[in-house]
């Protein structure tokens, strides 16, 4: 059960952090699973996963379409994962998306600002991402930032990124320059728990380490999609993978 004051910071800024959420073992544990889940990805030509320019994978989305057991199934499935998600968003949860943003050493790209929201579609806003560390993860090698309580203003407008990875972007422009940016320093096995309309992104990683977080997405029991909304973002999907194919 986790405290008031922690699920208070997750409604307050938008996010939270909890610290040594899984053990060096249970980090490792998922490392035994990332090259297979990469062969997998690869061999199955997974629409959505993007290569660096060194041909590194930076990113691998849904890949709970494709890997339906092991370690980190165990883990997105978890009872100590279930209990801290359902407490923050008040009801049972369950999985809807797993992705690995690999972020390699000195060519690993940026996700631009966005809102997860504005992919999900999920009307009344009962989702959440949990992004664990299974690396360091922090200013220096392109840990993700969050613009802390912008979660409470409602989804921004969002153009196509022109990017890979993540398909549509907040302009810089369209924020205020005031609100507070903040860089969560991670060590393996913590977890940042984000709200699914918090303003995040990540920077190019340019360091020495690589930056690898495996992201599990849930969504609560009275999660409904806003179909209509999630067809016109599909099709929008396509317009950015048709601009990289160029
Ligand atoms: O890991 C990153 O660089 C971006 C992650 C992200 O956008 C997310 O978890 O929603």
């Amino acid at each position: 059960m986790k405290s008031d004051s922690f699920i208070k910071n997750f409604y307050d800024k938008g996010f939270v952090v909890a610290k040594k959420v899984f053990s060096k073992k249970e980090i490792r544990s998922i490392f035994s699973q990332i090259n297979s889940i990469k062969k997998k990805s690869i061999k199955l030509k997974n629409p959505n996963m993007h290569f660096t320019s060194d041909n590194k994978l930076n990113t691998i989305h849904d890949i709970n379409k494709y890997v339906k057991s092991g370690p980190m199934i165990n883990l997105s499935k978890s009872k100590k994962m279930l209990n801290i998600v359902e407490n923050i968003l008040g009801e049972k949860a369950k999985v809807r998306n797993i992705e690995f943003f690999l972020k390699p050493k000195k060519t690993g790209m940026r996700a631009p600002l966005h809102q997860d929201n504005y992919y999900w579609n999920i009307k009344n806003k009962k989702a959440l991402n949990a992004w664990i560390a299974c690396s360091k993860a922090n200013y220096k090698n392109g840990g993700v930032y969050y613009y802390s309580g912008t979660h409470k203003g409602g989804l921004k407008k969002h153009i196509l990124s022109k990017e890979p990875g993540s398909s549509q972007k907040i302009p810089q422009k369209y924020l205020n320059k005031k609100i507070k940016k903040t860089y969560p320093n991670l060590e393996p096995g913590d977890c940042i728990f984000h709200h699914c309309e918090i303003i995040h992104g990540s920077k190019r990683n340019n360091s020495n380490l690589d930056r690898i977080g495996l992201v599990i997405s849930y969504k609560g029991s009275s999660a409904v999609i806003d179909k209509k909304k999630l067809r016109s973002y599909r099709k929008k999907v396509k317009k950015n993978l048709n601009f990289l194919k160029k």
